[in-house]
């Protein structure tokens, strides 16, 4: 039974327990976690308060070195912690080795940040006056993310906030438990003291409350989110009552535009992937392909023949896709399917909805009926009117629609009011350029697919994706540190800002 870590300690077991079991073989239990409640929460940023007094005296190079060891453990238990991401969460072994590539990437870019973590020395108005900024920690920050990455996204929050200084009470996904607590274990024996990363399990509703006593308490610092749009703008009114602003990474609604002079054979293969690659369950995977009125019919018999080919089955071994991550992604879905209308033409599989004996999918690796499997399907004819092109599906969903100039796609593209990820298939740099200026999306693919996003490049997005926060590379350090500015007087006497400065006369009537 796992349970939550509070200053390096097991708490005890309490009465309200989760099981978390594997999508594959939904019999199997991977992990059984006991919830804490509200109070725990908030008890947990009490210590990571008094933890982070001496975290943020240790010196930057040397938490760098901590962030340094994660990274070599991450590496050394990769397939490891792969097997546990795929028997937890469902992704296929080949995406879960990925996705812990990530973690071992965001360590290694940290690690040297720790030697930079550069603020600036600036000139002053005034003569024996220096200016100086400082990068310094926010303090305690609250991780509430989803479990479709169970380690890679944690750790694009941790990761730095360890790194500047920060301590952290982190809330994962009950229902990715097991890798949570890896996890944790890793950055445990990497160095990271005791009260310095704290883990606690709970639901939403006693995490919501949790956050709001330690918000109350002025115990938090800076939260990070990162999941639905919906509890997204609930966390941030919470935080906007106490003047903080939160890191949202919420949800998205992710075009990909196909334009009439596009490759089709590499836009098809891109489809394929970021529609249901993590059976389209990552945050950056496509929503609605935009395409051409002149390639429409051949990217639609592209794209179902590749699907109806594609290897769907038992994540360990080499699939397109394996299983929805837990009841509530599925049920989820089967909400999605039921938008599918009458206007709309079907593709992409032996059948739609839930795969089972009376409901095959042609070459499906495994036995259906002991997981969460889906049939991919590709619904050509979606439109703004329709509910599958305006909201998020968090499934092996892919919509078609058709269009003829390339502002009325880019109109279409943003219509949802997410703006997360977007993608352009052309040849024209023209219209790259055109694309790029007017899309709403934080994140921008040109001829690659919306999803698998570089762990150095900002990350995030706009509208209804987020709140104009960015993950990841040096863009993050503005969410985990405050700039504080210096001034130093050593004139030896008061020297009054904008009316003691030396005034230099210019000859402003002269002319040539
Ligand atoms: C998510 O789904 O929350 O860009 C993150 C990608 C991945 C991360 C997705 N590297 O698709």
């Amino acid at each position: 039974m796992l349970s939550s870590v509070i200053g390096g300690a097991r708490i005890p077991v309490g009465p309200r327990t989760y099981r978390s079991t594997d999508p594959s073989r939904t019999a199997e239990v991977v992990a059984e976690v006991s919830l804490a409640g509200a109070a725990d929460l908030a008890g947990a940023c009490r210590v990571a308060r008094e933890a982070q007094d001496a975290w943020r005296d240790v010196p930057p190079p040397v938490r760098g070195q901590v962030v340094a060891a994660i990274g070599r453990l991450v590496e050394a238990n990769k397939a490891a912690l792969a097997r546990v991401v795929t028997r937890e969460v469902g992704k296929p072994y080949a995406e879960a080795l990925g996705e812990v590539q990530e973690v071992a990437d965001t360590c290694a870019f940290f690690l040297g940040e720790g030697r930079r973590l550069y603020g600036q020395t600036v000139p002053s108005e005034m003569p024996d006056k220096q200016l100086f900024t400082f990068r310094d920690p926010v303090g305690v920050v609250a991780v509430v993310t989803a479990g479709n990455f169970p380690v890679a996204v944690p750790s694009w929050y941790i990761v730095p906030a360890l790194l500047c200084g920060n301590a952290v009470v982190w809330k994962p996904a009950e229902y990715a438990a097991a890798c949570a607590d890896a996890f944790y274990e890793l950055f445990a024996h990497a160095g990271v003291p005791d009260g310095v990363l704290n883990v606690v399990y709970a639901d939403g509703t006693e995490t919501f409350r949790g956050l709001e006593q330690a918000l109350d308490a002025g115990l938090v610092d800076k939260v990070g989110f990162t999941g639905s749009t919906e509890v997204g703008s609930r966390i941030g009114e919470l935080c906007g009552r106490h003047l903080q602003t939160p890191c949202l990474e919420l949800g998205g609604k992710n075009p990909m535009v196909v334009t009439e002079d596009a490759d089709l054979p590499l836009a098809v293969e891109g489809a394929l992937f970021s529609g249901f690659g993590t059976a389209g369950q990552r945050c950056t995977s496509l929503g609605t392909a935009i395409v051409h009125e002149s390639l429409h019919a051949e990217f639609v018999r592209l794209l179902d023949e590749a699907a109806r080919a594609a290897p769907v089955g038992d994540p360990s071994g080499d699939v397109l896709f394996g299983p929805l991550i837990n009841e509530r992604f599925a049920d989820g879905f089967e909400k999605v399917l039921g938008w599918i209308g009458p206007g709309h033409t079907t593709h992409g599989s032996s059948g739609t909805g839930r795969i089972t004996a009376a409901n095959p999918r042609a070459g499906f690796a495994g036995d259906p009926e002991a997981g969460l499997f889906y049939h991919p399907v590709i619904v050509d004819g979606v439109g703004p009117g329709d509910e599958l092109f305006r909201a998020e599906t968090f499934g092996p969903v892919i919509g078609v629609t058709a269009y003829r100039a390339l502002d009325e796609a880019i109109a279409l593209a943003n219509a949802p009011g997410y703006g997360l990820s977007a993608s352009i298939y052309t040849t024209d740099p023209a219209k790259v350029f055109r694309f790029r200026r007017r899309i709403s999306a934080g994140m921008v693919s040109v001829n690659n697919s919306t999803s698998g996003a570089e762990a150095h490049l900002p990350f995030g997005g706009n509208g209804r994706s987020g709140n104009g926060g960015r993950q990841s590379g040096m863009w993050v350090l503005d969410q985990f540190t405050r700039w504080q500015s210096m001034n130093w007087d050593h004139s030896g006497r008061l020297q009054k800002a904008q009316m003691d400065v030396l005034e230099i006369e210019p000859d402003l009537g002269f002319r040539l």
